[in-house]
């Protein structure tokens, strides 16, 4: 049974921690295997739409086999990803979440965790949205496999979604040796960091708000693979800022309009009904 809404608890302990756990019921059993299937073909560059991801972080063969592999917009590249990415259960559930009245997709992540591999540097994702206006993020969080805390699960710092904004530090996203630094650099007052590792089962995830500190420490698990397929949804009103530019998604910018194109940002879920028509054209997954 997937979940369809979230209860009055659940909208308030996202509020109060800046995440929200749901353990299981996010992703669809028929969905969860064929999505795992992606996996390999998207990490061999086998593209089924002829389109490259916006970012390539990790090639079979290319990069070292201790780094967790990731592409940032495999969406473009896959559609069983980009009918799962663009859900619209996801778009309802985030706006539940943010109480935006629309919900649009910004960017996705396809991550992958075998075993031995090194940590996710703790980052704040709002920290990364100082292109858009407003420049704010919410992001959903889902698990491909049944995860343990020894498995370099997402983890989050309880409260941290009260912390200013903090510039992302780039260089120490990729396998850092100490993931927790950029946190514990941006707690104030030196507060203790309460991290919470996202322990679900598979189709299982998270909710997190776009100033909540989060990453993930090394595979130390034998057996668990750990797939993650994650969206990074804005409100469906965003538009670029009008001078400061992202090095890769500023390529969407047109001149001489700051909106974002449908094509490239749909518009997942909308109060008034609307979804942007050509997501109907993808697979059905459930
Ligand atoms: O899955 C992970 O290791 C980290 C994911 C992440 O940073 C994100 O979802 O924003």
């Amino acid at each position: 049974m997937t979940v369809e809404a979230l209860s009055p608890e659940q909208v308030a302990s996202f509020h109060r921690d800046g995440f929200l756990v749901v353990e299981g019921g996010l992703v669809s059993e028929p969905a969860l295997e064929r999505l795992r299937e992606r996996y390999e073909l998207l990490f061999d560059r086998e593209y089924e739409t002829g389109i490259a991801p916006d970012e390539v972080n990790w090639v079979r063969g290319r990069d070292p086999e201790d780094r967790t592999r990731q592409l940032c917009n495999g969406w473009r590249s896959d559609n069983v990803v980009a009918a799962q990415v663009l859900h619209e259960r996801t778009g309802r559930l985030g706006a539940q979440l943010s109480d935006w009245s629309g919900v649009r997709m910004l960017q996705d992540n396809v991550l992958w965790k075998p075993p031995g591999t090194k940590a996710i540097g703790f980052h704040q994702d709002a920290s990364y949205a100082g292109y858009l206006v407003p420049p704010v993020m919410l992001t959903c969080w889902l698990s491909l496999h049944e995860t343990t805390a020894d498995a370099g699960p997402i983890e989050y710092v309880r409260g941290s979604h009260t912390w200013p904004v903090t510039p992302p530090e780039r260089s120490q996203f990729h396998a850092p040796e100490d993931w927790l630094a950029p946190a514990r650099a941006s707690a104030p007052n030196g507060e203790e960091l309460d991290t919470v590792p996202v322990v679900v089962k598979a189709g299982g995830g998270s909710f997190h708000h776009g100033l909540c500190w989060h990453g993930s420490a090394p595979n130390t698990n034998a057996s668990v693979a750990r797939m993650a397929l994650v969206s990074h949804l804005v409100p469906a009103d965003a538009r670029f800022h009008h001078e400061r530019a992202d090095l890769i998604y500023s390529r969407y910018r047109k001149r001489g309009d700051l909106s974002l194109d449908e094509s490239f940002f749909p518009v997942v879920w909308h109060e008034t009904g609307y979804r942007t028509p050509w997501l109907a054209e993808l697979p059905a997954i459930d």
